[in-house]
């Protein structure tokens, strides 16, 4: 008898249905929300080209499209029989009805909106949860009137324009461009997500009186703001339930979580393109802004500079709509994403709305969940916790990490805890020879930055530090490179395909990797890796296998970050500034079991604004120089980087806070000489980790803003 073996060729990619911290929070969120048996669903689009793929030719980034649909999804069922026909422009008419006046929207186009169904299943409980994904396909009345009048060919060209809305994400949620497509994106998905919600509620409800105990949305950032303007015209305009009722409705269900720090990155839709795309919702926008202002003069009376802050409608040069001032209006509640960040809401972003709502202001600290970024990520280290804890019960219940902590000396557990690390250390290690031909060495300090390539992330703070370790290793003699601390670099993330100054940060770690990793006097001591396309398949194997992750964001820029929280779990040593949640990992795990640097989140405006005369090292004038006079090649593409960080230009503050990374750095090195110390602070880094879980997240959410509680499956 024979038996036959079959090894799979592939294994399915990354969906990558979203731009980084943002979407990877909300599928933590989803596990959490199935595990701990909440009765939720989350809604999203079906991009049938995601994030796109980054390759490296010649150390320059290349954008490819992700057709990650290419061999099919396993894991979806197509819904035929859940669509909707989601409207865009026309015109709106009034309708006498029973005696009342109504506004009609008689749409210029129509496309159907198709649900696909995810199934997330949660750990250890019977409950599994749903993310439906709406596809665009064109719709059977599509362009109807071409096809009478004989325009065959035009009437299909245009019915595949009506798939083009949910083919591509676009790559850069921070920069808003007033993009029609973007706009219809956000629109095709809030208005088939709320028709399928409220198909759903009237499938068991005569009338709306249990609306808002049943129903609690909460939108994600400002994308899906729109929902609210929708809701309120399906209540209003097609319910016929009046103003104030579908109003007080509105403000019942829907709360808001904002992920951004800067004013500059809220988003804003041109007047125009919204009265052309949405030309009902504008009008009511424009209803509860009046309203709003009403209430304003009442409150503030005729302080016309903050009515001009908060009005929902920004006047000038184009008038646009602010999203965020919309939601905020609207909601019953505002979060934010770390202690910082919603003090930075409280006290700069939205400090004119915290004046006016105070209780409307709340924060819930991000997580992660540890069944994804432990459990699936890291099996070994998984296997030790448990065997340490003597249970597995840790994985529904992560507060039981702490328990590690009475272990964190013990010497077999220190000895365990560093093969587990050794093991995924040469899983990462093979995994860079094969993709960059550069053998790296296991007993060197594996050091990590894994993020969207952003100068407020500070890439390039990271790469003048490697320029600086190198230029010193170069001027050692040999007594003094024994003891050197053997470094391997590891840099990884995309950048926005317009942003210029990003792009050539990945070519300068590309630059400085050809000569550090080619230069044979300098051999294990230093290696320089840039892992191309960056995503979460990547991230599950970078993160167990590293010692050390820098989160190094210029102080006050970082709502939260999440990276930290996944390397803090797998036990890896964090290098990082005082910045978003980093500041309660530092309340949890102690200041002495990481390594700080730079500037705090108060002290930045004013080193801000001594410009040029700002305290700069000259190790940091040495390493620019060394970029600008072409060491690394390519002097004149990277005259505009370095031009971003002297001459009174460096906003991100790198030069300032470049002599506290560099202590920073030392620290770290000191410390790994020490082994013992070294893993007890990795212990005692995952034994912290448990607020860090996206489950206590899903808990404070659940009970302070949705009002809702566990619902155990019954079968
Ligand atoms: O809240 C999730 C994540 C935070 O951890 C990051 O700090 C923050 O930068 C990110 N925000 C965005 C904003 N994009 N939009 N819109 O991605 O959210």
């Amino acid at each position: 008898m024979s038996c036959l073996v079959f090894s799979l060729p592939f294994k399915e990619g990354d969906a990558a249905l979203g731009n980084g911290g943002l979407a990877r929070l909300s599928a933590c969120q989803m596990d959490s929300l199935a595990t701990l048996d909440f009765p939720a669903w989350g809604y999203g689009l079906r991009y049938q080209y995601g994030l796109f793929r980054q390759i490296i030719v010649d150390g320059f980034q290349h954008e490819q499209p992700d057709y990650w649909l290419n061999f099919g999804n396993p894991w979806e069922i197509e819904r035929v029989q859940v669509s909707y026909a989601v409207k865009f422009y026309g015109t709106v008419e009034e309708e006498v009805s029973n005696g009342s006046n109504y506004k009609v929207w008689i749409p210029g186009e129509t496309v159907e909106a198709v649900a696909y169904d995810n199934p997330i299943p949660g750990y250890g409980t019977r409950n599994a949860i749903n993310l439906r994904l709406w596809a665009a396909k064109p719709s059977g009345q599509y362009d109807l009137e071409s096809y009478n009048t004989g325009d065959y060919i035009n009437a299909v060209v245009n019915r595949q324009k009506a798939e083009i809305i949910s083919n591509v994400l676009y790559p850069d949620d921070r920069s808003y461009q007033g993009k029609e497509l973007r706009l219809k994106q956000q629109y095709f998905f809030v208005s088939a997500s709320i028709q399928d919600i409220i198909r759903r509620f009237k499938d068991v409800h005569d009338n709306f009186d249990e609306f808002t105990e049943k129903i609690a949305l909460q939108i994600n950032d400002t994308h899906p703001s729109l929902a609210i303007i929708e809701v309120m015209r399906v209540l209003f305009d097609e319910e016929h339930l009046g103003w104030d009722k579908a109003w007080d409705i509105v403000c019942k269900i829907f709360s808001f979580t904002t992920h951004t720090v800067q004013p500059e990155g809220l988003e804003k839709i041109p007047v125009d393109l919204m009265g052309s795309l949405l030309p009902r919702h504008l009008q009511i926008i424009y209803d509860i802004n009046y309203k709003f202002m009403e209430e304003l003069k009442k409150k503030f009376g005729q302080d016309y500079s903050r009515h001009a802050r908060m009005s929902i409608v920004e006047e000038g040069a184009v008038k646009s709509i602010r999203m965020a001032n919309l939601s905020i209006v609207c909601c019953h509640k505002v979060n934010g994403v770390s202690r910082v960040h919603f003090e930075l809401l409280k006290t700069r972003v939205f400090k004119d709305f915290y004046d006016l709502w105070p209780l409307k202001f709340q924060y819930k600290t991000n997580g992660v969940t540890q069944r994804r970024w432990i459990v699936v990520s890291n099996p070994s280290l998984c296997a030790v916790i448990s065997k340490w804890l003597g249970t597995e019960a840790w994985v529904r219940n992560i507060d039981l990490l702490a328990g590690l902590r009475d272990y964190a000396s013990d010497a077999d557990l220190q000895q365990e805890w560093r093969m587990v690390k050794k093991i995924n250390k040469m899983r990462l290690a093979e995994y860079i020879e094969t993709l960059s031909g550069v053998k790296v060495s296991l007993d060197a300090m594996f050091d990590v930055q894994i993020k969207r390539i952003h100068e407020y992330k500070r890439q390039l703070l990271n790469v003048l530090g490697i320029i600086h370790r190198y230029d010193c290793i170069k001027s050692m003699n040999e007594s003094d490179r024994r003891k050197v601390v053997p470094r391997v670099c590891i840099i990884g993330g995309k950048a926005a395909p317009g942003y210029e100054i990003a792009k050539k940060i990945i070519k300068l770690c590309h630059a400085v990797a050809e000569k550090v990793n080619n230069d044979p006097g300098v051999g294990d001591l230093l290696k320089l890796i840039f892992i191309p396309d960056y995503n979460v398949s990547v991230a599950e194997l970078v993160i167990p296998g590293s010692d050390l992750s820098q989160h190094v964001s210029t102080a006050g820029h970082e709502a939260s970050g999440t990276g930290s929280m996944k390397f803090l779990m797998n036990g890896c040593l964090l290098l990082a500034t005082a910045d978003g949640s980093t500041v309660e990992i530092i309340e949890e795990i102690g200041a002495d079991n990481m390594f700080l640097l730079g500037a705090r989140v108060s002290e930045v405006p004013a080193l801000r604004d001594q410009g040029a005369s700002v305290r700069v090292p000259l190790q940091f004038v040495r390493v620019v120089r060394m970029v600008r006079d072409g060491y690394f090649g390519f002097k004149d593409y990277f005259e505009s980087l370095c031009d971003t960080v002297e001459n009174g230009k460096d906003f991100y503050l790198l030069g300032a806070d470049f002599a506290s990374y560099l202590e920073a750095q030392a620290a770290a090195d000191l410390a790994f000489v020490n082994q013992e110390k070294w893993t007890r602070m990795s212990i005692l880094s995952t034994s912290g980790s448990g607020r860090f879980s996206s489950d206590r997240t899903i808990e404070e959410y659940a009970e302070q803003t949705w009002g809702i509680e566990p619902c155990k499956c019954p079968f």
